[in-house]
């Protein structure tokens, strides 16, 4: 929605008249958290090495991973991943499902409810495997042509009712803000929690990614502060896309604002690996690097 004098006058009228619309308070005024922050690591199955889905999740066991972050191809697949699941104590922490080609933020209603439908049977799936949401990108960059003021108000319009789908399949939607080579819009972790608040529902809730964050945030510290109690998920990498520990990137900021907000969820790897070296040695030396790091903040 543009901003015309009409919008701008009425709104004015609304707020002098003491009419402004209720809203929780900011996330960095909630309560103090109710629990301790917990470090539990998880990664992507792509990152991990092996031949199969059981041989990677017997390593993501064996060096002391709590969970595993699932592809988006969930649906039809529930049972394949339960059963590799069974044979470990791993839970699923989210499932990265990413954009469906920015349908859900399309100027053309059609392709919305498509979109809006498809990512419903991916919450549903999401929440029979007991993951702790779905990650969600309104757009890539070549996804879309509406502005950034557009994206936000139809978000904020529609998301209600998909939160309150999520609820009730035990399920939430994690909003992931990209630097600005991969999105125009949502960069920060700020304006993420800004629209969870907006929306305002349990259903819908936010992330952030160590890599993203390097480019778009002054402060990692800030940005989790910022997000408080929205935040569910984290995506852990360098400052150059590999494993933390593999480059100058310090993770220990941070983990001071993960500690700060009583952070339960999980820290999954989304990330390479530097080139001629064994990802068997390369990712428990990562793990240690970032439980070292933990200990520090
Ligand atoms: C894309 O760069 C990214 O970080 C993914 O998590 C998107 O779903
Ligand atoms: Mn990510």
């Amino acid at each position: 929605m543009q901003c015309n004098r009409r919008t701008f006058v009425t709104g004015s009228a609304a707020v002098a008249a003491g009419l402004a619309v209720a809203r929780p308070t900011r996330a960095a005024d909630l309560p103090a958290p109710a629990g301790k922050a917990v470090l539990k690591l998880a990664s992507q199955v792509g990152v991990v090495p092996g031949d199969s889905l059981d041989e990677k999740l017997a390593k993501l066991q064996e060096w002391g991973c709590d969970g595993v972050e699932l592809p988006g191809d969930i649906v039809g697949n529930e049972k394949k991943y339960q059963d590799a699941l069974a044979k470990t104590d791993l839970k699923v922490s989210a499932i990265c499902w990413g954009s469906l080609g920015g349908a859900l933020v399309s100027a053309d209603a059609q392709r919305r409810k498509e979109g809006v439908e498809t990512l419903k049977r991916v919450l549903a799936a999401a929440g029979e495997l007991q993951s702790t949401g779905v990650i969600f990108v309104p757009a890539f960059i070549p996804e879309t042509d509406r502005t950034n003021q557009e994206i936000r108000q139809l978000l904020v319009d529609t998301f209600p009712e998909i939160g309150e789908y999520a609820v009730s399949v035990r399920s939430r939607v994690l909003f992931e803000p990209l630097n600005r080579s991969e999105a125009f819009f949502l960069r920060q972790l700020a304006d993420a929690a800004s629209i969870c608040r907006d929306i305002n529902s349990p259903g819908v809730q936010m992330m952030g990614d160590f890599y993203h964050m390097y480019i778009e945030e002054t402060s990692d510290l800030g940005a989790f502060i910022s997000a408080g109690s929205y935040l569910h998920h984290v995506h852990l990498a360098s400052r150059a896309r590999n494993l933390p520990g593999q480059d100058e990137r310090s993770f220990v900021d941070g983990f001071r604002g993960l500690k700060f907000i009583g952070y339960q969820d999980y820290c999954s790897f989304e990330c390479g690996c530097l080139p001629n070296l064994d990802r068997n040695v390369e990712i428990p030396k990562s793990l240690k690097f970032l439980r070292d790091q933990w200990a520090q903040a």
